[in-house]
């Protein structure tokens, strides 16, 4: 018996198969599994936020305005962080439609992905927070055009996000 390999996955007795696109074959298991390797983008793709900020007051008093929100996102390894920031849309329903933040997959299941969120402010001293949190991605949710939405967080009402594979 020869060991499993990305050519030929598979135990004793099994059937040796190739592994498909960005998979390896598991040598104890004989099963062809995503690529630890392999890397992955997480995209903000919209969000809904609050009338009013944590505070109570309106976003952007001045001209009665709608927020302009832009998502920083932050993927490990912590060791040498990838970040991206998404350029501001101004409104309570904010879409995005550029890429956000890479990393292997290896690092995306073992350190969380950080998110703070501002209405970008340019002419006072500093933006307001509209949310600050992180995320711990799991395998199963780390797949292809795979959208998903968090619950509720600070002046969020929701957020939703998007993986997609980058190029390897
Ligand atoms: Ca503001
Ligand atoms: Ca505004």
């Amino acid at each position: 018996m020869t060991t499993p390999t990305t050519n030929a996955c598979g135990l004793n007795g099994d059937l040796c198969k190739q592994c498909g696109q960005n998979t390896v074959c598991d040598a104890s298991t004989g099963q062809c599994v995503r690529n630890p390797q392999s890397k992955w983008t997480v995209s903000a793709v919209r969000a809904e936020v609050t009338p009013l900020d944590t505070n109570g007051s309106g976003w952007d008093i001045g001209d009665d305005s709608a927020p302009d929100v832009f998502v920083s996102l932050l993927c490990p390894p912590s060791s040498a962080p990838n970040a991206i920031s998404t350029p501001a849309a101004e409104s309570y329903a904010p879409e995005w439609t550029t890429l956000g933040c890479t990393a292997t997959l290896h690092d995306l299941t073992k350190e969380s992905v950080q998110i703070v969120v501002f209405d970008y402010d340019p002419f006072t001293p500093s933006n307001d927070l509209v949310a600050s949190f992180t995320m711990q991605l799991k395998d199963e949710i780390i797949s292809d055009q795979r959208e998903f939405t968090i619950a509720p967080t600070q002046a969020l009402k929701s957020m939703t996000f998007r993986i997609t594979l980058a190029e390897n």
